[in-house]
């Protein structure tokens, strides 16, 4: 059992934020490994809120290796989780882990790549440590907060500012161009036309990798969980990105938003002139 006595309430000491960092990518791996070996296992789909909504047997087992292996190491640290092996977490006072198990199940059931494992760690409201990991790919990227965001052991570097429209790569799937409740769907189809390219990926999570990688340059969502962008806003804000609601608010991370996340120079230019949001 590790207790952070010492942090008391002032900011966490490097030291500590770095043992803690160590402690969760161990984890993290040791996930990764357990998925891969089960890969070609039969495996249990069931649907929750819609046939578009999947969790598997092995969303819950990795779930549960986090929340027992948490519990069992910092036994005053809370878990905000996807599949409810968690605590009911209502404030981020002290330290919360925000995990989702597998994000992008849809690619892990029907694709068996392209879906990763995300965990946020938060110190009084503040996050510290996002981690996120793409299994098939090994791809790690990660960051602690003001000490910059990393791919395995790459430094990633700071977003340009001054990146055109006309070069920009947009992460966004197709309800965005249809008639939809959130916004004017001509002026997306416009916005559309003026980028590069657009992709879906199908994870929120390693869209916001991506994003902080610059290998796309923005990433949208009409309704994200606090597990699915929670490790994301932490690597990308490391890289000088922005991450808001569609309404350019800051992200409340007990709460399903809707999330725009990218390069702070276009963000905040399609904020301002493509996303025209309906009234609720
Ligand atoms: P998940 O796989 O962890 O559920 C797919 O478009 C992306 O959006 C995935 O990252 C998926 O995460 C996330 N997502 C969040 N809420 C969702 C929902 N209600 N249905 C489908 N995908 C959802
Ligand atoms: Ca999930």
């Amino acid at each position: 059992m590790k207790r952070f006595d010492k942090w008391g309430n002032s900011n966490l000491h490097k030291q500590w934020q770095n043992e803690l960092f160590l402690q969760a990518k161990e984890w993290v791996l040791d996930a990764g490994i357990m998925i891969r070996d089960n890969l070609n296992k039969p495996l249990s789909v069931m649907t929750k809120t819609s046939h578009k909504d999947l969790v598997t047997t092995m969303d819950q087992q990795v779930e549960k290796f986090f929340t027992e292996k948490i519990k069992a190491t910092y036994p005053e640290h809370r878990i905000l989780a996807e599949e409810g092996f968690g605590d009911q977490v209502t404030h981020l006072k002290d330290f919360v882990w925000i995990i989702d198990p597998i994000d992008g199940t849809m690619n892990f059931v029907h694709q068996k790549r392209n879906f990763a494992i995300s965990v946020g760690i938060y110190y009084d409201y503040v996050g510290h440590i996002g981690i996120i990991y793409d299994v098939m790919a090994d791809e790690l990227y990660y960051a602690i907060k003001d000490t910059g965001a990393y791919k395995n052991d790459m430094k990633l570097p700071m977003l340009t500012k001054d990146l055109p429209l006309s070069e920009s790569i947009l992460g966004l799937n197709h309800s965005w161009i249809m008639e939809n409740r959130f916004v004017n769907e001509k002026y997306m189809q416009k916005l559309i036309k003026n980028i590069r390219g657009s992709r879906t990926y199908g994870s929120a999570a390693l869209q916001f990798a991506y994003v902080a990688e610059g290998s796309i340059d923005g990433y949208l969502s009409m309704r994200l969980s606090p597990w699915d962008f929670a490790a994301g806003t932490i690597i990308v804000n490391e890289v000088g990105g922005l991450t808001t609601s569609i309404y350019g608010d800051s992200l409340n991370l007990l709460k399903p938003s809707t999330v725009f996340t990218g390069n702070p120079y276009i963000q905040k230019h399609i904020l301002d002139n493509y996303l025209k949001v309906k009234e609720l």
